[in-house]
């Protein structure tokens, strides 16, 4: 798979609501490629940076994680530390939405009727998986980032993560069930680094 130009993961982004980090001046660009053997997995793949100095304030902007046609939308959802997430009833039966983990507290928001909202402030990093105590099938992931440099791959597997610092990172990737990988990457300012990652199944 090869990237298709700029232009195509912006549109993306766009589309799919991606967090947009904010664009330091000098910052750099991060341009990747993701590859897997099953693309549909690719949609859910969080990419990040580690080692990114700064203190990065939560948002004020609540981001929602919605439950409709019994799923929970996004499957995967990468917010900054400190977000409030509203999860969103918007079937006409009950949902409920808690988490065994720590990373979210062991929430329980309790059952919610259609059209109204309850939310949680994410606190901790890490990754915490969404349950619905009225459909054991539903199950969605909220990943907790220390920056604000991280995105989602596209469906073509490329990614790019833009105003980024200039320095030297490590950029990890997560998926549920793909095996993580790290690589190193320098950006320097107004450059575009380019990496191109190989995820495998976890467990091999
Ligand atoms: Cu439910």
């Amino acid at each position: 798979m090869k990237i298709t130009g700029w232009i195509a993961p912006v549109i993306l982004a766009m589309l799919m609501h991606l967090p947009a980090p904010s664009l330091a001046a000098d910052g750099g660009t991060i341009s990747g490629t993701i590859q897997v053997k099953k693309s549909r997995d690719l949609p859910n793949v969080v990419v990040y940076l580690t080692g990114v100095k700064g203190d990065f304030p939560a948002p004020t902007e609540h981001v929602i994680m919605d439950q409709a046609s019994l799923t929970f939308k996004p499957h995967v959802l990468p917010v900054l530390r400190g977000t409030t997430v509203d999860f969103r009833n918007s079937d006409s039966i009950l949902h409920n939405v808690f988490s065994p983990d720590e990373i979210a507290d062991k929430f329980n928001l309790g059952t919610w009727p259609k059209g109204e909202i309850r939310s949680h402030e994410f606190k901790k990093s890490g990754v915490a998986v969404m349950l619905c105590n009225v459909h054991p099938e539903m199950e969605a992931w909220v990943y907790v980032l220390d920056n604000p440099y991280f995105t989602k791959a596209s469906k073509d597997g490329s990614f790019e993560i833009t105003g980024v610092p200039p320095g030297k990172y490590t950029l990890k990737t997560w998926h549920k069930k793909l095996k993580p990988v790290e690589t190193e990457v320098e950006v320097s300012a107004g450059e575009t680094a380019t990496v191109e990652l190989k995820m495998l199944k976890r467990g091999r």
